[in-house]
């Protein structure tokens, strides 16, 4: 039976992911850590719950330790502008932090999974598209310390066979635990606050694209990566997975069917709009699709109609 540790399991991909895993794998089987002395209950309601520093090396050996732990989930991190705003914090946590887990994985024979990101990639990356492998010169530190992570993880496979493995996510989008700090949070404002006021105003200029993915999707990819074939999967520092290439006037318009006296304004904020204009607007995941099987199931309407569903039902 599989042990496993989610580092990050009280943030946006870590709470949706770790429920998935304990309905997968049984409640007992997956240790939830996060670095919140004091998470919300549900958190502690639902298996094992320990709070954990991934700056602090021992905290992390001692619960692969007490727990036979052989497969981390590594979402601990800073997102785009938060890392921007402190780019010492950003390096700190997103790369000194997933060297400890490395190196805890080469010490206890644990598989890794890493999320990178869109973020990886820069101005002169091709913007459409853009490949599997190709240029990847990021203008922020946020996607520096992605791709640095990117390199070690090949690095911990080739040189001490770490069974390392990772998606690049686009922007994520979902309704039960909200993104922090991140350039493509707007996907996930825009729809509480249709539900909630009826209107938005948009950090992000109405044409601009990303990619983006709904969490369902998100959390299909991770666990779907991790139980792949060894021997079909030739990329060990992150492949790409692509849903939906969208803008915010694109978003208004599926919301707008569903309430259609939603509006939307623009304030841009420079920051998140250069980040943004850096990377893709669409990846190619062709490589996803044909070495794992990678797939995704939502698109844009049906997003929207379960977005707006659940949001309008907690409320
Ligand atoms: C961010 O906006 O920083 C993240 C990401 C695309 O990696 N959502």
């Amino acid at each position: 039976m599989k042990k496993v540790l989610v580092t990050g399991a009280t943030g946006q991909i870590g709470s949706e992911l770790t429920t998935a895993l304990r309905e997968k794998l049984g409640m007992e089987n997956v240790i939830a850590a996060g670095h919140k002395k004091t998470p919300e209950q549900r958190f502690i309601d639902s298996g094992p719950f320990h709070c954990l520093d991934v700056n602090r090396i021992e905290t992390i050996a001692a619960l692969v330790e007490r727990y036979k732990v052989d497969t981390i989930y590594h979402l601990a991190a800073i997102l785009s502008a938060t890392a921007e705003k402190n780019p010492q914090l950003g390096w700190h946590i997103n790369v000194d932090g997933l060297c400890n887990v490395l190196e805890i994985a080469r010490e206890y024979k644990c598989a890794v999974f890493t999320p990178s990101s869109i973020g990886v990639f820069g101005a002169e990356t091709p913007k459409d598209n853009t490949p599997q492998d190709t240029i990847q010169r990021p203008s922020t530190i946020y996607g520096i310390s992605k791709v640095t992570g990117e390199l070690l993880c090949d690095y911990y496979f080739t040189k001490y066979g770490v069974d390392t493995r990772g998606v690049r996510y686009p922007g994520l989008i979902s309704y039960k635990t909200p993104p922090g700090g991140g350039t493509t949070d707007y996907a996930v404002e825009i729809y509480f606050e249709a539900v909630k006021n009826r209107k938005y105003t948009c950090y992000l200029k109405p044409e601009t694209y990303l990619d983006l993915m709904y969490m369902p999707d998100a959390v299909k990819a991770a666990i779907d990566i991790m139980t792949a074939d060894p021997e079909t999967i030739r990329h060990r520092n992150a492949y790409n997975v692509s849903s939906m290439s969208l803008t915010p006037e694109i978003i208004t318009a599926s919301i707008k069917k569903i309430i259609p006296d939603f509006s939307i304004d623009y304030k841009i904020d420079p920051l998140r709009q250069a980040i943004a204009d850096s990377w893709p607007n669409k990846m190619e995941d062709r490589v996803a699709r044909e070495e794992w099987g990678w797939m995704p199931d939502y698109d844009l309407d049906a997003m929207t109609e379960d977005m707006i569903r659940n949001i309008s039902q907690s409320r």
